[in-house]
C-alpha cells in the first residue's frame, strides 16, 4: 500500500509540473522558427506528456550564432575562474534542490526508475558539477624546459562553440558530463537531447540561468537527429562535437566534421561488455548480484552493460542459476513504483528492436532459459521480462551486437586465455569485468582484456574521478575525471624571447 501511495503521489506531482517544452536559445525559451512541434509519449503507459519543440537546421543555426557571440564577448570565458567555479557551484545547489523534480521527468519522459533517477542519475549529476566547478581554479598551466633564453608557456584555452550530442538513457546525467567540463573551462555549448528525452535538459537550462550562467552560453536545441543532430555536427561555427550514441550516428558525426570544418570530434559509442568469471570467483551469490544487476539495470539500456556473461565451465550452472533467480526476483514495471527493478524501455520501436534480438538468438540456436517476452501490463507501456540466453556461442548474433535491453548472454570458456580471446572478439571495448581471487590473474587478465574500463570483483562501481569511455569502435576521447577537460581545451605555446 505505501508503494503504491508513492506511486500515486509522484504521478499526481508530475501532473502538475508545468514541463518546459521550448528551445533554449541565449537565455530565453523560444519556439523553433518554423512553429514544429513533436509530441512525447511516456514508454511508461504510452500517453502523450508534452508538446516539444522541434528545432531544425535554423534554429541550431540561431543557437550557435548566439552561442558564438556570447563566448567571443568574454562574458564568461574572461570570468575569473573562482567566478565561473560559484555559478557551476550554485548551479549543483539548484540541480540538488530540483533533484526529485528532475528525477521524476526523467523517470516518466523515458522509462528508467524513479528511485534510480534519484539515487544515480541526480547524484551523479550534481557530483559532475561539483567535481567540474571545483577543478576551475586548481589547474594550473605549464612552463616547457625551453632554455634560460626563453619563456615558453603552455596554455590551455576553451575550443570556443562545443556541440554536445546525447542519448536517452542517462539523459541529463550524460549531458552534464559533456557540459560541466566544456563550461568550467570557459566554453559555450549547444546541447542536442535525444528527441525521446528532451525533458530534463530543458529544465536544467533554465535552472543554469537562475545560477548565472550568462545568456547565450548554455543552449538547448530540441529535436530529431536527421535534422537538428546533423545540422550542429555540420555547422561550420561548432568547434567541437561530443557525441554519445549508436556507432553508426557516430561516424556520421565524423562525415559532418570532414564535410564541414574539421570540428574535433569525440565519441562514445557501444558496447558488449563481458564478466568474465573464473573458478576461483569470490562468493557466487554476490557475482550472481553483480551480473544481474550489470545487465538489468535501467532496463539494459546503458553502453557498459554486462551483456555477456564468460563464465568458467565448472561454475557454469551454478552461478546461472543463481543469476536467474535473481532476475527473477526482479520486479518489472511501472517505474514510478518504488518496487520496480526494471521500468519501462524507451519506445515502441526500441522494444521491437529488443526482441527482434531475442528473435535472432532463438534462429541462432541459443538456449532461452528465461523471459524474451513483453510484460503486458493494464496500462499499456513498453516492457519486457529480464532474459536469460545460456549457450550463446561466441560468433551468434547475441554475443556480438549490442542489445541494449534486459537480455544477457551466457557464454562458456576451459581457460582463460580463451576467456581473453572470447571477451576481446568484439568490434566493442568499453568495459569489462573480471572475477577472480587470485592477485595475478586479476592483473593479467585486467591487462589483456581491451576495454576503457575493467572492474575486478565488481561491477558498475564508478567514481566522478575517473575517465570513461571506449577502446576500439566503443569510441575515443574520455568523459569524467579531469581528462575530459582535454576534450574542451586546445593547448597554446608561447614562446617569449628574452
Ligand atoms: O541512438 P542514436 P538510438 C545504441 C543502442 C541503441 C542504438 C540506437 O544499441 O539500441 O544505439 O539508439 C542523434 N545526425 N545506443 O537510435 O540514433 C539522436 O537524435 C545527427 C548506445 O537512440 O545514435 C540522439 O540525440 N544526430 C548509446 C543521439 O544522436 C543524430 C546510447 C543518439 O541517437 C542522427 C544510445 C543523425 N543522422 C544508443 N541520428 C550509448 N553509447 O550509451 C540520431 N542522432
Amino acid at each position: 500500500a505505501a508503494a503504491l501511495a508513492r506511486r500515486d503521489e509522484l504521478e499526481k506531482r508530475f501532473a502538475g509540473l508545468s514541463l518546459a517544452t521550448r528551445l533554449y536559445i541565449g537565455g530565453q525559451q523560444v519556439d523553433a522558427l518554423d512553429g514544429a512541434t513533436f509530441e512525447r509519449i511516456s514508454p511508461r503507459d504510452g500517453q502523450a506528456i508534452a508538446q516539444v519543440a522541434a528545432g531544425g537546421a535554423e534554429d541550431v543555426d540561431r543557437a550557435v550564432t548566439d552561442a558564438r557571440r556570447a563566448f567571443e564577448s568574454g562574458v564568461w570565458s574572461d570570468l575569473h575562474p573562482r567566478q565561473r567555479r560559484a555559478v557551476l557551484q550554485r548551479l549543483a545547489r539548484l540541480v540538488e534542490e530540483h533533484a526529485e523534480e528532475l528525477a521524476l521527468l526523467e523517470s516518466v519522459d523515458m522509462g528508467k526508475p524513479f528511485t534510480d533517477a534519484l539515487a544515480v542519475d541526480l547524484r551523479v549529476t550534481v557530483q559532475a558539477l561539483d567535481f567540474y566547478a571545483e577543478a576551475v581554479d586548481k589547474q594550473y598551466d605549464e612552463v616547457a624546459p625551453a632554455g634560460r633564453d626563453v619563456l615558453a608557456t603552455i596554455t590551455r584555452e576553451p575550443l570556443g562553440v562545443v556541440g554536445a550530442v546525447v542519448p536517452w538513457n542517462f539523459p541529463l546525467m550524460m549531458a552534464v558530463w559533456k557540459i560541466a567540463p566544456a563550461l568550467a573551462v570557459g566554453n559555450a555549448v549547444v546541447l542536442k537531447p535525444a528527441e525521446q528525452s528532451p525533458l530534463t535538459a530543458l529544465r536544467f537550462a533554465e535552472l543554469a540561468t537562475e545560477a548565472g550562467v550568462p545568456d547565450g552560453i548554455l543552449n538547448v536545441v530540441t529535436g530529431f537527429g536527421p535534422t537538428a543532430g546533423a545540422a550542429l555536427g555540420l555547422h561550420p561555427g561548432v568547434d567541437a562535437i561530443t557525441f554519445t550514441g549508436s556507432g553508426e550516428v557516430g561516424r556520421l558525426f565524423m562525415q559532418y566534421a570532414a564535410k564541414s570544418n574539421l570540428k574535433q570530434v569525440s565519441l562514445e559509442l557501444g558496447g558488449k561488455s563481458p564478466q568474465i568469471v573464473l573458478p576461483d570467483a569470490p562468493d557466487l551469490a554476490v557475482v550472481a548480484k553483480a551480473v544481474a544487476g550489470g545487465i538489468f539495470f535501467n532496463q539494459g539500456e546503458v553502453c557498459s552493460a554486462g551483456s555477456r556473461l564468460l563464465v568458467h565451465r565448472s561454475v557454469k550452472d551454478e552461478l546461472l542459476d543463481l543469476v536467474v533467480a535473481e532476475a527473477s526476483r526482479t520486479v518489472v514495471g511501472d517505474p514510478l513504483d518504488p518496487r520496480t527493478g526494471i521500468g519501462a524501455l524507451v519506445e515502441e520501436k526500441h522494444l521491437e528492436r529488443v526482441l527482434g534480438h531475442v528473435q535472432g538468438a532463438v534462429e541462432d540456436g541459443a538456449q532461452a532459459v528465461l523471459g524474451g517476452n513483453r510484460v503486458l501490463t493494464e496500462t499499456g507501456g513498453c516492457y519486457v521480462e529480464p532474459t536469460v540466453f545460456d549457450r550463446v556461442d561466441p560468433g551468434m548474433r547475441l554475443a556480438q551486437q549490442e542489445v541494449f535491453g534486459p537480455v544477457l548472454a551466457v557464454v562458456e570458456f576451459e581457460d582463460p586465455e580463451e576467456a581473453v580471446r572470447i571477451a576481446n572478439g568484439t568490434d566493442y571495448g568499453l568495459a569489462a569485468a573480471v572475477w577472480t581471487r587470485d592477485l595475478s590473474t586479476a592483473h593479467r587478465m585486467s591487462r589483456a582484456v581491451r576495454a576503457g574500463t575493467v572492474w575486478v570483483n565488481c561491477f558498475d562501481d564508478s567514481d566522478i574521478t575517473v575517465p570513461f569511455g571506449g577502446y576500439a569502435q566503443s569510441g575515443f576521447g574520455r568523459d569524467k575525471s579531469l581528462h575530459a577537460l582535454e576534450k574542451y581545451t586546445q593547448l597554446k605555446t608561447t614562446w617569449i624571447k628574452l
